[in-house]
């Protein structure tokens, strides 16, 4: 019985999430995935629209995924690799490198992040005032004040 354990905030869950849980599938038996908890997430500077309940009930009903448990430090890794008898380690290649310290207690794999799309993207594209959208609204805003000050 291959355990794989990976970690994530799986906020606006998409997929480059799920793409990657179907992979660490692939690579064992058992999925078990630390969902990161809405304080761990502030801690990491990272603003998340959907709340750690609902993204939890998200990724543990994907079929791929056998059981999760909340991510509420970076310390608690090695704990959870000997808490759930875990035989790999994996992430996406955003995070390559950075958790190299674990090959002591497990096997370590990187995996290519799905490029297309990311919660950060998604979370842009809903804001009414960014970018495109933003240039837009100044110029519509110009050509109305333009109008008011031709009709005096
Ligand atoms: N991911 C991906 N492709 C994307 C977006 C995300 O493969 N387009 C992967 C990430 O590489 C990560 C997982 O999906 O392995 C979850 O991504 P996030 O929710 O962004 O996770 P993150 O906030 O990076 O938290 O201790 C580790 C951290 O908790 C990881």
């Amino acid at each position: 019985m291959t355990t794989v354990i990976t970690y994530g905030t799986f906020d606006l869950f998409h997929i480059g999430h799920l793409n990657l849980l179907r992979r660490l599938k692939m690579k064992g038996d058992r999925l078990v995935v630390g969902v990161s908890t809405d304080e761990f997430n502030t801690s990491k500077g990272k603003f998340t629209v959907i709340p750690y309940e609902d993204r939890a009930e998200i990724v543990a009903s994907v079929r791929h995924v056998d059981a999760v448990f909340p991510e509420s430090s970076w310390e608690q890794k090695t704990q959870d690799i000997v808490t759930h008898k875990a035989d790999i380690f994996a992430i996406g290649d955003d995070w390559q490198g950075k958790f190299d310290f674990l090959k002591e207690h497990c096997e370590v794999i990187y995996l290519p992040r799905t490029s297309s799309v990311s919660s950060t993207m998604l979370k842009k594209s809903l804001n009414p005032l960014q970018g495109q959208k933003l240039a837009d609204f100044k110029t519509a805003l110009d050509a109305v004040a333009a109008l008011l000050h031709d009709l005096g």
